[in-house]
């Protein structure tokens, strides 16, 4: 069982802090601001419809996020990951969430990008985000809580993978928003939450 469960209404939307320089890559548009959240911590503590897994194509559990998951959910989850018959990169499947808060697990497949990242990664990391949400809409579900995907394990570099996550997010909250009322950017490292403080004005400005 996982201590510490947060609430969404404890979850709180996001808020620039500091000074923002750059110029934002999107309009303002505040219908779509306030369905954003950047926390750090533990995924496997929140109570949203979906959180997502990193997981990788056996989907039969791993360290990093994955094993947070797996130990959270209990063994019921690996037991239903068993019957999907993995998954590959770039897309995801959704399971139930047994043992944690939330409903339901999402699992989607990383690229690995140990040796550097080049357009086949970048599309495929895009495609994971967009896969989630996908696969969240197809199921009803209203709100969503992403950790940051292949930046662990799979060698991903955070400060690129920060762009990929918020620009697939943008983009879909633009064409779809009324299907959604949060995402949230569930960060594990300070240096993550630092570099999605850096990025968030830039894909989600405030007027
Ligand atoms: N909550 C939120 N984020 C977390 C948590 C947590 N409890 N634990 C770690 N992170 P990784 P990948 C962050 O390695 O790179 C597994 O073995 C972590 O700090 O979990 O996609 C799978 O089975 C990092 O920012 O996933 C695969 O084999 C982020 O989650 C492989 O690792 C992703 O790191 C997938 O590698």
């Amino acid at each position: 069982r996982v201590s510490g469960v947060l609430h969404l209404k404890s979850i709180p939307i996001w808020t620039p802090s500091g000074q923002v320089t750059e110029k934002p890559l999107y309009q303002v548009n505040e219908a779509l601001n306030s369905k954003v959240s950047l926390l750090r911590g533990d995924i496997t503590r929140l109570e949203v419809d979906a959180v997502v897994n990193a997981a990788n194509k056996t989907l039969l559990g791993g360290g990093g996020v994955d094993g947070s998951i797996h130990r959270g959910a209990g063994p019921l989850l690996k037991k239903e990951c068993a019957t999907l018959g993995g998954c590959e990169t770039g897309q995801a499947k959704i399971t139930g969430a047994y043992g944690l808060p939330a409903k339901h697990v999402i699992h989607t497949v990383g690229p690995i990008a140990q040796g550097g990242v080049s357009q086949r990664e970048r599309d495929a990391l895009r495609s994971c985000y967009r896969s989630c949400l996908e696969v969240g809409a197809q199921n009803q579900l209203r709100t969503v809580a992403f950790p940051c995907i292949s930046t662990g394990v799979y060698g991903y570099p955070p400060g690129e993978a920060v762009d990929v996550a918020l620009s697939v997010v943008r983009e879909y909250l633009q064409e779809k928003h009324a299907q959604l009322d949060r995402v949230v950017f569930c960060v594990f490292l300070k240096s993550d939450e630092e570099l999605y403080q850096a990025r968030l004005p830039l894909y989600f400005p405030r007027g």
